[in-house]
């Protein structure tokens, strides 16, 4: 199998990186490295593979295919984008994802300070106050339209798509308000081959983070 990808035993930023690749239907080597127990969470396995693997910036996720070795996360996912037909393909489309890029940035910012930060319980009152603001204006942004480009599904999708489940899982029923999210969510998790990948045992359901996560880690 040419295509492998490397990343942590968690969903964590791959997560979006495998629906695309099912979406796609690339068949590919998923490299998952375990981290040891607490309280030393030992990180010799992925540590060992990180400067062999003739990536310019040794990082995970990580996606080799040949000559193309590629980490960071949004790098990975854009060049899967052009590749599968999963870009932007107006400048108006490309203004969209380049905005929801930006936003699900931040978005994942907030949501990995708070699962990983030791004052996790004082903290979760006020992000549990504050994901319904900006999930207005992302269901705004939305508005009718199918995908966040537009009519045309985009790599950005798989982002929002994973942003919105693991927030709905802290906060359960966080898009009873928002329908055209849920909707949203629907669509992308009932996308054929991603609802094949979902319910397969090839799909990480659990643990979103990293066992020194405060929340969602093992
Ligand atoms: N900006 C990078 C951040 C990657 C990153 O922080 N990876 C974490 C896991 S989420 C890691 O453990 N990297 C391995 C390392 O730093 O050696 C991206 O978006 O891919």
């Amino acid at each position: 199998m040419a295509v492998k990808t490397g990343y942590w035993n968690i969903r964590g930023y791959m997560q979006p990186i495998r629906l695309l690749l099912a979406h796609a239907g690339v068949e590919y080597e998923d490299k998952r490295y375990n981290v040891g127990p607490a309280p030393d969470y030992d990180r010799s396995e992925w540590l060992n593979d990180k400067f062999n693997l003739g990536l310019d910036f040794p990082n995970c996720p990580y996606y080799i295919d040949g000559d193309v070795k590629i980490s960071q996360t949004f790098a990975i996912l854009k060049y899967l984008g052009r590749k599968h037909n999963l870009a932007a393909k107006t400048e108006e489309e490309q203004i969209r994802v380049d905005l929801m890029e930006a936003e699900a940035i931040d978005m994942r910012t907030k949501w990995s300070t708070l699962c990983y930060n030791a004052d996790f319980e004082n903290m979760k009152p006020d992000y549990i106050k504050n994901a319904p603001v900006k999930l207005k204006e992302v269901s705004t942004f939305l508005g009718s339209h199918p995908y966040f480009a537009g009519q045309n599904i985009t790599y950005i999708d798989f982002v929002i798509y994973e942003l919105l489940d693991q927030n709905s899982q802290l906060i359960p029923g966080l898009l009873d308000e928002f329908p055209n999210l849920k909707e949203f969510h629907a669509r992308i998790g009932g996308l054929e081959k991603v609802a094949a990948y979902l319910s397969s045992d090839k799909c990480i359901k659990y643990p979103f983070n990293g066992p020194m996560a405060q929340w969602g880690g093992k």
